[in-house]
């Protein structure tokens, strides 16, 4: 795509970047610490990756997250603003087995291109805290931090059918697995038995859910609403079935609905399956098995699907009943979930009915919902009624007889109150390279032990290129030299750990970092984290709802366990920003619907592309950058830069106008409060009607060239948080030295005057023993005490008064005050 060059104006964003960022560069006003005593306030980014240079989704994010910092910085908060890489995971080993290379080569190449378009997008980073998660200076206390957790028994090992990406040749967690697929490649995802390790985040999930109250109101809604399900706590009954000689459990959340079970059901590809099988069925179950495992997960969860099974020829006893009922194995059934078995009660349960439906199995209605028959409207009523055709426990309502019916199962020693997640342990080895070893040694003789920490790093070896490529077992398998090594404990031979952490691990624990990357007597620095955590304001995608944020939250829980930390919640407040798109859908390289970041900074400047992004909607909105004018913002930049020059060349005077200072007033009290809840675009709408005034009032004849000072002033440093360059050009039009440190980016947010916020005004009289000494421009509802205090501070009074003591101030609001000296 070719684009005419934009016409250049008197002012050029170009030359202005290049005049002011050296000059930034030396006066580093961005340094954690710069206010210290004042109260902190820590804005983060989820840090990128790697991956090429900044995107345009990038310069959102970050557009938004600096005017948040720079907002805080110019409000006198001392501010943690810091820089750094998310630097393992797969693209650089894909990479660099294309290349030939290592794959830190690729890494670290891509990383300083990103920090020098940081730099020179102005994020108001503290370079001083930068840090890269492939460092062996940070990975080593991944390292620390896991053989913590190995220790507490919170990492473990377990073989298990773990999801496989036959493309990459990886496991991967639950959470990567979308409908099915992997969420990198799309390759569809299979299923293996594996030795693999899990951090037991199940250990947490009620703290993990509970703890969301902290977050209601500062957190999206919908974030919260995605992990309250991912953890998906239900409550119900485990109820005991005997089938055979063997007590089978179910777990159900309608322990009320016991008299309407009219058939049993296991997961068909459950071990269960195989020992309740009737052995004149087995051949009948083998067969389904194998269509049953053939199916892919997306197949199985279409709910659509017609419901297939296979009868065990096999009973189940009701224990509450008594009553024997058929046994079936069918897919609809998880094997992962619950106990893998069900008790099924097809009119109250639509899984089960549609199941009933097919196989010819009653319908009992047990829950008088008012509704019409299932078995003939094959709609299964699932809400709240009355008990029937339930013996004992007719009459009673869904939740009493829920109450009692677990309380009886107690009793006869049947079953009991319990409680089921869908949240599964995290899945954390990788068969990858580019990744933190697991530091773990194993031994004949003394078994897995864990890498002492005077032993850590354990650092990658040198593999590159081929020797990286994928073949169902770790790439450091093949690292020989590395493998073999000797046992920390009895100091035998032994061998190395050739799984990597998933890269997860690397981000659950980041922002504990940052607050002092150069600790080195452990991951985090306790005293630097005890000042700046938890984080204010994180920013991020919504793609990050689940995962990351909860193994966040998860670690942070656990290493407040440890007694490691003293928060238990890791981020304050989060803040999704929306998307960056092009004619209605999402941007890609390989559909060439793609707008290259760099070409825009070189077409607009940085300036008009930070305001566009945030002058285009509400942060949480998507862009369309079809529908947006960066010309515009180049334009209005502009103006503001010419207004700059205009009154800046302005003669000095003490002049004011109220009427402007009543505008700029009005801005500044309108600009804080909408940047307090970040209606960041509604700002920009109100930067341009100030310049717009000011304007008018400069070619007006320019009056109260004090009050138009000001006003440009303010409108600088309001600005600057949006336009840092162009706010510093203006600055220093205004005769600020920024060379010699008067930069806009370490002034204060200016305040409003509330004096002249006032729409109306009423003036009232100051006299000093009976004599008209003053008079004050006040609200009409302004306090007595207020008035008082305005009274004796006025410049009249204290002429008047001439250091003599107050004997009395008779106010009478909002009109007269009389000034009596002693
Ligand atoms: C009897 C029943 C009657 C049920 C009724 C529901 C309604 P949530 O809320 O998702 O936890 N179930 C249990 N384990 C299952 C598994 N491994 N695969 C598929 N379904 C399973 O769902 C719990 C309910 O889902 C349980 O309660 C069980 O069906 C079913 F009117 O038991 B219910
Ligand atoms: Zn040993």
């Amino acid at each position: 795509m070719t684009t005419p060059p934009l016409e250049r104006e008197a002012y050029d964003p170009h030359t202005v970047q290049d005049r002011w960022l050296p000059v930034w560069d030396r006066l580093d006003l961005y340094r954690a610490g710069r206010a210290a005593g004042a109260e902190k306030k820590y804005v983060l980014d989820m840090f990128p990756y790697p991956s090429g240079d900044l995107h345009m989704g990038h310069a959102e994010a970050w557009a938004i997250a600096d005017v948040v910092a720079r907002y805080w910085m110019r409000r006198g908060f001392d501010v943690l603003h810091p820089p750094g890489w998310d630097s393992f995971g797969l693209p650089a080993e894909n990479a660099a087995i294309k290349r030939g290379e290592h794959p830190a080569t690729w890494t670290y190449a891509n990383i300083e291109v990103q920090a020098e378009s940081f730099r020179r997008y102005a994020i108001a980073f503290d370079w001083s805290k930068r840090l890269h998660t492939s460092d062996p200076e940070y990975y080593r206390w991944t390292q620390w931090l896991f053989t913590r957790f190995l220790e507490r028994g919170l990492a473990y090992r377990k073989s298990s059918a773990v999801n496989w990406c036959p493309q990459d040749q990886t496991v991967l967690a639950n959470e990567q697995v979308v409908q099915g697929a992997c969420e990198r490649c799309g390759a569809v995802v299979t299923k293996r038995e594996l030795t693999q390790r899990f951090f037991k985040v199940t250990d947490y999930a009620d703290r993990l859910l509970d703890d969301m109250e902290q977050l209601k109101g500062s957190w999206p809604d919908r974030v919260l609403l995605m992990q309250k399900n991912w953890i998906g706590r239900s409550v119900g009954a485990h109820v005991d079935f005997v089938v055979g000689s063997e007590t089978v459990t179910v777990f159900t959340t309608r322990p009320d609905t016991l008299y309407g079970a009219t058939f049993f059901v296991v997961a068909a590809d459950a071990p269960l399956a195989l020992s309740l099988c009737a052995p004149d069925r087995l051949a009948a179950l083998e067969a389904y098995r194998e269509q049953v495992a053939a199916a892919t997960d997306i197949e199985r969860q279409a709910t659509d699907r017609p419901k297939t099974g296979v009868d065990l020829g096999a009973r189940a006893l009701n224990p509450v009943t008594g009553e024997q009922v058929p046994v079936y194995a069918a897919d609809y059934v998880l094997a992962d979930y619950g106990t893998g078995a069900i008790m099924a009660v097809p009119a109250h349960d639509q899984r089960d009915l549609d199941f009933a439906r097919a196989f010819d199995l009653p319908v009992r209605v047990v829950v008088d919902t008012g509704a019409e028959d299932p078995a003939v409207t094959g709609v299964a009523t699932a809400g709240d009624g009355v008990l029937v055709n339930s013996g004992p426990y007719d009459g009673l309502r869904k939740d009493e007889a829920i109450e009692r019916i677990v309380a009886d199962l107690e009793a006869r020693g049947a079953g009991t109150g319990a409680v089921n997640y869908r949240l599964r342990d995290w899945l954390l080895s990788r068969q990858r390279f580019w990744g933190t070893p697991i530091p773990v040694v194993h031994c004949d003789g003394c078994g897995l032990v864990p890498v002492p920490d005077d032993q850590l790093p354990v650092v990658l070896p040198d593999l590159r290129g081929d020797a990286l490529r994928p073949a169902g077992t770790s790439p450091l398998a093949g690292a020989t030299e590395w493998v073999n090594t000797t046992c920390p404990t009895c100091g035998g031979a032994a061998t190395r750990d050739t799984d990597t952490m998933d890269t997860f691990v690397d981000s659950a624990w980041y922002f504990l970092r940052f607050c002092n990357p150069d600790y080195l007597d452990g991951p985090f620095d306790p005293e630097a984290v005890r000042q700046w955590m938890p984080v204010d304001q994180y920013v991020g995608g919504v793609e990050h709802a689940i995962l990351h944020l909860l193994y966040a939250r998860f670690f942070t829980k656990a290493l407040h366990d440890m007694g490691l930390l003293d928060v238990t919640e890791p981020f304050s407040a989060l803040m999704n920003q929306g998307q960056v798109i092009l004619n209605g859908s999402a941007m890609s390289k390989t559909t060439g619907n793609l707008v290259n970041l760099g070409d825009e900074l070189s077409r607009f400047g940085v300036d008009a592309v930070r305001l566009t992004m945030v002058f285009a909607g509400p942060p949480e909105d998507d862009i369309d950058w079809a529908d947006v004018s960066p010309s515009g913002a180049v334009k209005y930049l502009a103006r503001v830069a010419r207004l700059g020059e205009d009154v800046g060349s302005l003669p000095l005077s003490d002049v004011r106008d109220v009427a402007v200072d009543k505008v700029v007033a009005k801005t500044v009290d309108e600009v804080t409060r909408l940047v307090e809840v970040h209606r960041l675009n509604v700002a920009v709408a109100r930067f341009m009607e100030l310049t717009s005034a000011l304007r008018k009032a400069h070619d007006a004849g320019a009056v109260g060239v004090a009050s138009l000072r000001d006003g440009v002033e303010a409108l600088a440093v309001m600005l600057g948080c949006f336009a840092p360059y162009t706010a510093e050009e203006v600055w220093s039009r205004l005769g600020h030295d920024v060379d010699g440190g008067d930069s806009v980016h370490a002034s204060t947010w200016p305040s409003a005057d509330p004096l002249l916020l006032v729409e109306e005004t009423v003036t009232c009289v100051v006299q000093v023993a009976g004599k008209v000494r003053d008079r004050l421009e006040v609200a009409p509802d302004i306090g007595e005490d207020e008035l008082r205090a305005l009274a004796l501070a006025s410049d009249g009074v204290v002429k008047a008064l001439d250091g003599r003591a107050v004997k009395v101030a008779i106010v009478r609001a909002p009109k007269l005050v009389n000034v009596v000296p002693a």
